[in-house]
């Protein structure tokens, strides 16, 4: 106990020193600073998706190919002096960035959500996000099949996404690190869900099948958050 109170006392202290000297590096928080991207945590043990998705698959995906994209969109920021201050104005501005930015930058924040929207045990869309499927696609098995059929028919590497556009909802698919933000995206709208279908997500386990990986999937996706983002 006494080691908790001597620290607080030193932290209080040392707090109280700053206050006075005023340095005049205080004064930058009143410049708006520029946009950076950082890697949320991963919100479940990396074998926690097995057999749906396998451990080394997430720890390569989390660790490597995201970490990277995090690094270099935030390299891109800093050496290009890209000022835009939201994740929002970055992406509606994508068609004025250079390459290694809209690729790093999507990249950065489309990991982000995607690890959000899994979790071990997904179960079934309920409530208010079944009943906005249900409207949009006419059943919950409809809009799977939609879905899969655009995860599927991307060709090469890229995205499939549910969004949010004005009151409806519909489904597509974006290329490499594109999504549904970009003012140069064909499919816009607010993310609401987001199928990584890169091979990078699912050839360790999968190969070549990406329709196994796709029918597996579902078994994963944590439609609780699907349904905050509805809002
Ligand atoms: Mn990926």
């Amino acid at each position: 106990m006494e080691s908790i109170g001597r620290r607080r006392f030193v932290k209080q202290t040392v707090t109280a020193a700053a206050a006075l000297a005023v340095p005049a590096s205080a004064f930058a928080e009143l410049i708006p600073t520029a946009l950076q991207f950082s890697q949320v945590a991963l919100p479940y043990a990396a074998n926690a998706l097995e057999p749906n998705i396998d451990a080394l698959t997430m720890e390569i995906h989390y660790g490597k190919h995201h970490a990277a994209y995090i690094k270099n969109v935030n390299d891109a920021i800093a050496g290009e002096n890209i000022t835009f201050t939201t994740e929002k104005d970055f992406f509606a501005n994508t068609s004025k960035l250079s390459a290694k930015a809209r690729n790093n930058g999507g990249g950065a924040w489309n990991h982000n959500f995607f690890w959000q929207v899994m979790k071990p045990n997904g179960g079934m869309p309920t409530g208010k996000i079944a009943d906005a499927i249900n409207g949009a696609f006419g059943s919950v098995d409809k809009f799977k099949e939609q879905f899969t059929q655009s995860a599927m028919t991307r060709f090469g590497s890229g995205w499939a996404w549910l969004v949010k556009d004005g009151n409806t909802l519909k489904v597509g698919s974006t290329p490499n690190q594109d999504n549904p933000m970009m003012d140069l995206s064909e499919l816009k709208g607010t993310p609401l869900l987001a199928l990584d279908v890169w091979e990078h997500a699912y050839y360790l386990k999968y190969q070549n099948k990406r329709n196994e990986y796709v029918a597996n999937w579902w078994n994963v996706v944590n439609w609780d958050e699907v349904a905050k983002r509805l809002n």
